[in-house]
């Protein structure tokens, strides 16, 4: 099946998505809000959509809040500060219940989203994710593009930064040959025939952030993915504008996404530094990325000091690293784990203290005999049964990647440390 024919059939597939198109066409001339997550998937979302929205005449005001969740309060404030939307667009932001309570500020709210979804009524608003029915391994920038094909074929500009999407959230990892079933007709009919440059192993390039299982080699799209990651802070806020006076004033992820809404100069190129200097404000973007790489050795250093073998559980060696305002900490962890495993079984659990004193536990693994998701659930609950802030306190995640973050509740370290190691010694 080319490309063309699965956007067709997804039309079928979704139901709500041919309403989609209808909408979009009756909006021509009017004003609509767009709210994106602020990760990478979320800006190159945002991106392909602003494309679409240009082209089809409606002005689109989009935002990227640093809360993945979206509130209603954001929405109020959105309307009052830009103007009153005849639809409100809410992509790669999850896909949850309550976002039907917005159809009383706005008629018209359409979701576009990859996640798993969060609840099961979502009456009165236009949905498309395709793991509704079950979960399907893909990024909110493949939908737009796909919602973008059912309008006029996608052209490199729109392909190149949908692929990017793809990579930063962890959807493809072509050097691995893992392509999932839904991405494939992209992928093949798309990417393979323009950008097939990007995506080949070379054994001479540096490793990043997407590299896990094996640092020999590395292709350009995940250096590409990790200059996204850089530039955007990740969806995690890590910001770089006390570094230098020269970003003072941006707002990291809002400044990636106008650097890629100008007109893109895809020639070929065999480095990242070659490909910054054909982007605008390459300046400030190399700056950033400086820093970026910068922090990825520290981070490393860090680990290799603060990390220690703590006990062995069900033949699973558990390491523990304990650090302060660590940044790019879940990123460099899953690396070292597998530095340190050499192998084994083995998770890591990572503790960081943030810049307001509340606590972030990231949970790596590479294995499934400790189930890290519910290790990071139970801490969580326990927590809130004793401390209260459900809505400050949550954990969770996958059996081999889960967080924890303790937000504004104002539990204490040790607390939090001892209701840990508790449910670790029921293991
Ligand atoms: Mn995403």
């Amino acid at each position: 099946m080319n490309y063309n024919e699965f956007v067709e059939k997804q039309k079928s597939n979704f139901s709500h998505l041919e309403k989609i198109v209808n909408l979009l066409k009756s909006l021509k001339g009017k004003k609509i809000i767009t709210f994106s997550h602020d990760d990478p998937d979320g800006v190159t979302s945002a991106s392909v959509f602003k494309r679409l929205t240009d082209k089809l005449g409606i002005e689109n005001k989009i935002l990227f809040p640093t809360k993945y969740e979206l509130s209603e309060q954001e929405v109020k404030d959105a309307i009052n500060k830009y103007y009153y939307p005849s639809a409100i667009f809410i992509l790669d932001k999850g896909t949850i219940e309550y976002y039907k309570n917005y159809v009383e500020i706005v008629k018209n709210i359409v979701i576009i989203d990859h996640h798993p979804v969060i609840g099961n009524n979502f009456e009165n608003l236009l949905v498309f994710n395709p793991s509704i029915e079950k979960y399907t391994q893909c990024s909110g920038s493949l939908l737009l593009n796909i919602l973008f094909n059912l309008f006029e074929s996608s052209k490199e500009e729109e392909d190149f930064i949908t692929l990017i999407g793809l990579k930063s959230d962890w959807a493809i990892d072509p050097l691995n040959n893992i392509i999932p079933e839904f991405v494939k007709p992209f992928y093949e009919y798309k990417i393979i025939p323009k950008f097939e440059f990007l995506v080949v192993p070379e054994e001479n390039l540096s490793s990043t952030i997407f590299e896990i299982t094996s640092r020999q080699k590395s292709n350009l799209l995940n250096h590409l993915a990790q200059l996204f990651f850089a530039i955007t802070g990740g969806g995690f806020q890590y910001f770089y504008n006390d570094r230098s006076i020269k970003l003072k004033d941006i707002y990291q992820p809002e400044f990636c996404f106008n650097i890629f809404m100008n007109k893109l100069k895809i020639e070929k190129f065999s480095t990242i530094d070659e490909f910054i200097n054909l982007l605008n404000d390459k300046e400030k973007v190399s700056l950033i990325y400086e820093y970026f790489l910068d922090d990825i050795k520290s981070t490393e250093n860090l680990f290799d000091q603060n990390t220690v073998l703590g006990k062995k559980i069900n033949d699973v060696e558990l390491y523990l690293f304990f650090g302060k305002q660590v940044r790019l900490m879940p990123m460099v962890g899953s690396v070292k784990l597998y530095e340190y495993a050499k192998g084994k079984e083995a998770a890591i659990i990572m503790f960081n203290i943030e810049k307001n004193g509340s606590v972030h536990i990231s949970f790596r693994g590479n294995t499934d005999k400790i189930h890290l998701g519910k290790l990071a659930n139970d801490t969580a609950q326990t927590l809130v049964k004793e401390f209260g802030h459900p809505n400050e306190i949550t954990g969770g995640g996958h059996p081999r990647a889960a967080e924890l973050r303790t937000r504004e509740s104002g539990v204490c370290y040790v607390d939090i440390l001892k209701t840990f190691f508790e449910l670790v010694k029921k293991i």
